[in-house]
């Protein structure tokens, strides 16, 4: 039989595990009680988190959609620790602190490095919290008079605490939400909506509340196509009897991955919902949430990259090979020096939205800072959301077959990952959403972007260890922008300019 038995790598503390993380709070946010509650939390993810995250992969939701008598019941059943994780969110104040702003311009870079280390021992329940951060930003920005929910997304009592769902896409339209659409919004003699549609994919089914889209009709029956006949609608999914607001759930879906999210197919017939959008300002007033729900993508994206290069230094530690650990082998140390790199650049392009978010919501913010957090949020989430891919990928790789093992957790890491370029938008859909902002600022959210770099490169210049670098960097840069310039000026400039 033999007597060897690998040592598996260890989850350690992630808070302690991470340098990188560690040194930009001492820099930018150096409160020891932001340190003390990241090192507790950190514990806490090891102690009781990643375990609750792994159950909600193996006890995937499931439906239950008639009782033993055949009554229609349409009831979404997660394990405990879905309901755990839940709670602990609320505990925790995943979603509060970024709204009770006790750090000022610096509480949602507090907030997200909190998301970060939960990220990959959550059992994807970033997914909801995501939404609802996204839901109290919606509000928030619209000054929206429902302040009962405001109160429940962003509360840390975790009887109080709701989530919310995002139900955008439907079975035309999941990047051209506008034209897809066919939700329809029937007003009610009480001011009130009614939605009639089907949406194609909700993830956040088991939600409290949903913000949806739907287009109003008129006298007639009548609604106006495109982007301006879309209005965004709050609606409260479930009493607190659990039946359900006029939905009915056709099926779960059956997913690559994700399987620990109820992602649903649902039928809206009749659903009671409340107007919050002028009519005809759907797309631009959900933008707010896909700012948000854009930057938990990211923040996801680059936890998974953190989680696994960690895991795989740990493991290289204890795994021998060919007479000596895989740490002192030096192709395996390049391996691994390449994730570290691309994970520690990923973080800090996540820590400057996250920074830029919260300038935003402190009014501390510049009008270039506002043009960058348009342009980087987009292409932070269409960036990370591939290299995530890519890291988690040659992290298995390092493991060899046992990264290939389900009961490592590993591969739901690779099955997991793989969603982070498809919702939230696509790339290709991201990159034309780049275009698009550049587009309609007139060139200045580009601008901003060089501004910025130029400034960065010359500030890194004045260190003569990095002057050659910075000054090929620079020369690059010219070259860029001179492309770009040419670029847009030509007919198919769009297409080049994408790619
Ligand atoms: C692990 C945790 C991560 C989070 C979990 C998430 C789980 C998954 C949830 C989902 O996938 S939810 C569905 C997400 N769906 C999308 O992301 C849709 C992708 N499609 C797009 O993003 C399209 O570009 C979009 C539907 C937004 C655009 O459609 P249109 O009709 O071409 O709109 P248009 O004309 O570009 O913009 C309409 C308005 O919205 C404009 O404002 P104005 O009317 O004032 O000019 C735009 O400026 C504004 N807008 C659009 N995108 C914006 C934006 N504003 C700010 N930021 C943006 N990104
Ligand atoms: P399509 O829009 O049909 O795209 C197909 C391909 O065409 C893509 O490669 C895309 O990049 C490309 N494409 C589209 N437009 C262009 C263009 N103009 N130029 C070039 N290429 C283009 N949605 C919700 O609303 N709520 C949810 O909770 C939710 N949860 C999800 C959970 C999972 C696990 C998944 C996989 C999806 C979820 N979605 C959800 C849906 C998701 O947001 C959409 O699938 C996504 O936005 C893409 O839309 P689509 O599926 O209609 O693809």
């Amino acid at each position: 039989i033999g007597a060897f038995f690998q040592e598996p790598p260890l989850l350690t503390n992630p808070f302690t595990q991470d340098a990188l993380l560690r040194a930009y709070l001492q820099r930018h946010l150096p409160v020891q009680e932001v340190e003390g509650d990241l090192l507790r939390f950190g514990e806490r993810i090891v102690t009781e988190i990643d375990s609750l995250g792994r159950q909600c992969e193996l006890n995937p939701p499931r439906l239950q959609q008639y009782d033993a008598w055949g009554r229609r019941v349409d009831r979404i059943i997660t394990c405990d620790a879905w309901t755990r994780l839940k709670h602990i969110s609320a505990q925790e104040g995943l979603v509060a602190s970024g709204y009770e702003r006790t750090y000022g311009e610096w509480s949602r870079v507090y907030q997200m490095s909190k998301i970060y280390l939960f990220a990959p021992s959550s059992g994807l329940y970033t997914c909801p919290l995501a939404m609802t951060d996204g839901a109290a930003k919606v509000i928030e920005s619209l000054g929206l008079p429902v302040t009962d929910v405001f109160v429940r997304l962003t509360s840390r009592d975790e009887q109080e605490f709701w989530t919310s769902g995002q139900w955008m896409t439907e079975r035309r339209g999941g990047s051209d939400v506008s034209t897809g659409t066919e939700t329809v919004a029937r007003r009610q003699q009480d001011g009130c909506f009614k939605l009639y549609g089907f949406k194609w994919f909700t993830s956040a089914t088991d939600a409290d509340v949903t913000l949806t889209l739907g287009r109003i009709t008129d006298v007639h029956g009548r609604t106006t196509p495109g982007s301006r006949g879309l209005s965004l609608f709050l609606a409260q999914v479930w009493d607190s009897h659990g039946s359900s607001n006029g939905v009915e759930v056709q099926r779960l879906k059956d997913k690559l991955g994700t399987r620990q999210l109820p992602t649903a197919e649902l039928l809206l017939d009749g659903m009671k919902a409340q107007l919050v959008s002028e009519e005809g300002r759907g797309v631009a007033s959900i933008a707010n949430m896909l700012t948000i729900t854009r930057i938990y993508n990211t923040v996801c994206a680059v936890g998974a990259m953190r989680r696994m290069t960690q895991l795989c230094r740990e493991y290289s530690c204890k795994r021998s090979v060919f007479g000596k650990l895989l740490k002192d082998h030096p192709l395996h140390i390049q391996t691994l020096s390449r994730l570290e790199v691309e994970t520690r650049a990923a973080f800090l392009l996540m820590m400057e939205v996250c920074r830029l978010l919260g300038r935003e919501e402190n009014q501390t913010c510049t009008e270039k800072d506002t043009h960058l957090l348009r342009l980087l949020t987009t292409v932070a989430k269409l960036y990370t959301g591939k290299q995530a891919l890519c890291v988690v990928s040659e992290g298995l790789e390092a493991f060899g077959g046992q990264g290939y093992i389900e009961d490592t957790g590993h591969p739901s890491m690779l099955r997991d990952a793989q969603v982070l370029s498809i919702w939230e938008g696509t790339t290709n859909v991201l990159s034309l959403d780049v275009l698009r902002s550049i587009e309609k600022s007139s060139g200045s959210v580009l601008q901003a972007f060089f501004t910025d770099v130029k400034e960065r490169l010359l500030a890194a210049g004045s260190s003569s260890a990095l002057r050659p670098a910075v000054s090929s960097l620079q020369t690059s840069l010219s070259g860029l922008m001179r492309f770009i310039q040419s670029a847009a000026t030509q007919p198919s400039g769009c297409l080049e300019l994408a790619a």
